[in-house]
C-alpha cells in the first residue's frame, strides 16, 4: 500500500499551497502527455463544488494550486517521489489502466505501519466548543470512537484529568502545535498518527460551525475521519470509504464505515475479539466497474455526460476523458436516496428526473426543484405500480418511456400526459427484450436495454436490436 508520512505530507501539503509554487520542469515527454496529465489530474485531484458547503471550505487547498501542486499531491498520494514535475515516474503511474478488480481494497496506511501497540486507549475531551452542547460533544465522540471499536479489538475509554493517548481538543489558527488552523474554511480538523505524546492528539478548528447535523460541519462525521487518522489510517482512494478526503454529509444512523475502511483498520488491529456479536449487514462495498457480475440501477444523460447509477454512487462519462469518474449521489444531491430505480434527462427544459420506489424528483444541477418529490401515479402510471424497473427519454419524439416488470408506459412530454393504449408488454414493441429491465438509455436513434451484465443496444427506427454487449464496455473495461 502507497504510504504517506503524515508530519512530512502535512507540511508538503501545507507548504506546498502556502508557498510560491516551483515552475514546471521542462516536460519530459510531449504536449500529449502533458494535455493527458492535466485531464486526469483535475479529474483525480480536484475538489469540485459539488457539496457547496464543504468544497468552499477546501478551496484553498485545491483552487489556488496550480498544476505542480496537483502532481506534487498525486505523487504523495501515489508514494512517488515529490517533485511537482511529471517525470516519467509519475506518467506511468497516470498511463496505468484504473481499472478495478473486484476485491481491490483503496485504504492507505501510514510508513510501517504505524500503529497502537495496545488495544486500550484513552482518550480526555480537554475542552468543548461553543457550537454543541458538552453532552451532546460526550455522545458524538463516544459514538466516532466506537465505529471504530466496533470492528477491531480496540477499545477506548474517556478520562477526565492526566495525559491521554488521545488528547481532543478544539483551538483556532495557532493552537499550539505549530499547525494553526486557518479560520473558517481551509482545514476542519487534523490528527497526529499514533505515537508517544502529541501522536493521535486531535483538534478541531474552532472557527468552524460544528453541528449534530446536516449544516456546518457535523462533528461525528469529522471526528470519525480524524479518528481515522488517530488508529494509522491515511486517505483511501475509494470514494464511498470515510476515508476518502471529500466531505459529504450522511446522518449518524445512517453513517457505515466501508468495507475498504473496515479492511484498513482491520490491516491494522485485526478483527473484533466480541464473542456474540450481535448479526451486523456486512459493510458496504463500492462497485467495481469492471466487475463483470456489474449490473446498473439507472442510466441517464446529464448535460453531455452519461451518468450510470449503482448502489450509493453514479459513475459519469464524458466522451472526451479517458477515465470515468466514480461519485457518491449525495455529494451532489445530499437529499436524494441511494439505489435509486430509474432516471431520464429531458434536455429541452435541463432538468434529470430520478425514481424511487414510488417517489420522482426532477433535479436542476445540484437543486432538486421545489414541489418534489412527486408520486408517480401523478404522471399517469396506476397506483398499482409500486416502483418503475427503467425510463428513458426519446429526444426524437419527446416521448418518456417507463418500464415496470414486463409492461410499458409512453408519457407525451408536451402534453404532460400518459398516451392511450398504454401500458403496452415490452416483449411485443422490443423484439427480444423479454422480462424487466434494470435501466433504458435513449440516444441518436438507439435505446439500449439493460439487464444485469449485459445491454441490448434497439435501433429505433428499424425496430430491431443490434446486438448484445456487456454494459462496463461504457466505464471503459
Ligand atoms: N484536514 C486534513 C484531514 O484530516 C489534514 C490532512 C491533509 C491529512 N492531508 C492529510 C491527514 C493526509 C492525514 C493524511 O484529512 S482537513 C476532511 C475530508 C479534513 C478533511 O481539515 O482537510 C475531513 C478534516 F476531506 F475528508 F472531508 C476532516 Cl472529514
Ligand atoms: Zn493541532
Ligand atoms: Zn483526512
Amino acid at each position: 500500500m502507497k504510504c504517506l508520512w503524515f508530519s512530512v505530507l502535512f507540511v508538503t501539503l501545507y507548504v506546498t499551497f502556502s508557498s510560491a509554487v516551483p515552475l514546471l520542469s521542462e516536460i519530459e515527454k510531449n504536449e500529449k502527455d502533458w494535455q493527458f496529465a492535466e485531464t486526469y489530474l483535475n479529474r483525480f485531484y480536484k475538489l469540485e463544488d459539488r457539496s457547496p458547503k464543504f468544497a468552499k471550505k477546501m478551496e484553498n487547498y485545491v483552487s489556488k494550486s496550480s498544476l505542480s501542486d496537483k502532481i506534487k499531491k498525486m505523487q504523495e498520494f501515489f508514494g512517488l517521489k515529490v517533485t511537482g514535475n511529471l517525470d516519467s515516474a509519475t506518467m506511468e503511474v497516470m498511463e496505468k489502466p484504473r481499472c478495478g478488480v473486484p476485491d481491490v481494497a483503496e485504504y492507505n496506511l501510514f510508513p510501517r505501519k504505524i500503529k497502537w501497540k495496545k488495544n486500550n486507549i484513552s482518550y480526555r475531551i480537554v475542552n468543548y466548543t461553543p457550537d454543541i452542547s458538552p453532552a451532546d460533544v460526550n455522545t458524538t465522540i463516544k459514538n466516532a470512537f466506537k465505529i471504530w471499536s466496533d470492528v477491531t479489538p480496540l477499545n477506548f475509554t474517556k478520562i477526565y484529568e492526566g495525559e491521554a493517548d488521545i488528547m481532543i481538543a478544539f483551538g483556532a489558527q495557532e493552537h499550539g502545535d505549530n499547525y494553526p488552523f486557518d479560520g473558517p474554511d481551509g482545514l476542519l480538523a487534523h490528527a497526529f498518527p499514533p505515537a508517544a505524546g502529541i501522536g493521535g492528539d486531535t483538534h478541531f478548528d474552532e472557527d468552524e460551525t460544528w453541528t449534530m447535523g446536516p449544516n456546518g460541519y457535523n462533528l461525528f462525521l469529522v471526528a470519525a475521519h480524524e479518528f481515522g487518522h488517530a488508529l494509522g489510517l491515511a486517505h483511501s482512494r475509494d470514494p464511498g470509504a470515510l476515508m476518502y478526503p471529500t466531505y459529504s454529509y450522511t446522518s449518524m444512523d445512517e453513517f457505515r464505515l466501508s468495507w475498504d475502511d473496515v479492511k484498513g483498520i482491520q490491516a491494522l488491529y485485526g478483527k473484533s475479539n466480541e464473542v456474540n456479536p450481535s448479526p451486523k449487514p456486512p459493510p458496504p462495498r463500492t462497485p467495481e466497474k469492471c466487475d463483470p457480475n456489474l449490473s446498473f440501477n439507472a442510466v441517464a444523460g446529464l448535460r453531455g455526460e452519461m451518468m450510470f447509477f449503482k448502489d450509493r454512487f453514479f459513475w459519469r462519462r464524458n466522451a472526451q476523458l479517458p477515465e470515468v469518474d466514480l461519485t457518491l449521489i449525495r455529494s451532489f444531491w445530499p437529499k436524494l436516496p441511494a439505489r435509486i430505480d430509474a432516471a431520464y434527462e429531458n434536455r429541452e427544459r435541463d432538468f434529470l428526473v430520478v425514481f424511487k420506489g414510488n417517489k420522482y424528483w426532477a433535479i436542476n444541477g445540484y437543486n432538486i426543484m421545489p414541489g418534489y418529490p412527486k408520486y408517480i401515479y401523478q404522471l399517469g402510471i396506476p397506483k398499482s405500480i409500486r416502483k418503475i424497473d427503467a425510463a428513458a427519454h426519446i429526444e426524437e419524439t419527446s416521448k418518456t418511456l417507463f418500464f415496470a416488470g414486463d409492461q410499458y408506459w409512453s408519457y407525451d412530454e408536451a402534453k404532460r400526459v400518459m398516451d392511450e393504449g398504454y401500458p403496452r408488454l415490452i416483449a411485443d414493441d422490443w423484439p427480444g427484450i423479454s422480462g424487466r429491465v434494470d435501466a433504458v438509455f435513449a440516444q441518436r436513434g438507439y435505446i439500449y436495454f439493460f439487464r444485469g451484465p449485459n445491454q441490448f443496444p434497439f435501433n429505433i427506427r428499424q425496430q430491431q436490436m443490434v446486438s448484445i454487449q456487456r454494459i462496463n464496455q461504457w466505464l471503459g473495461c
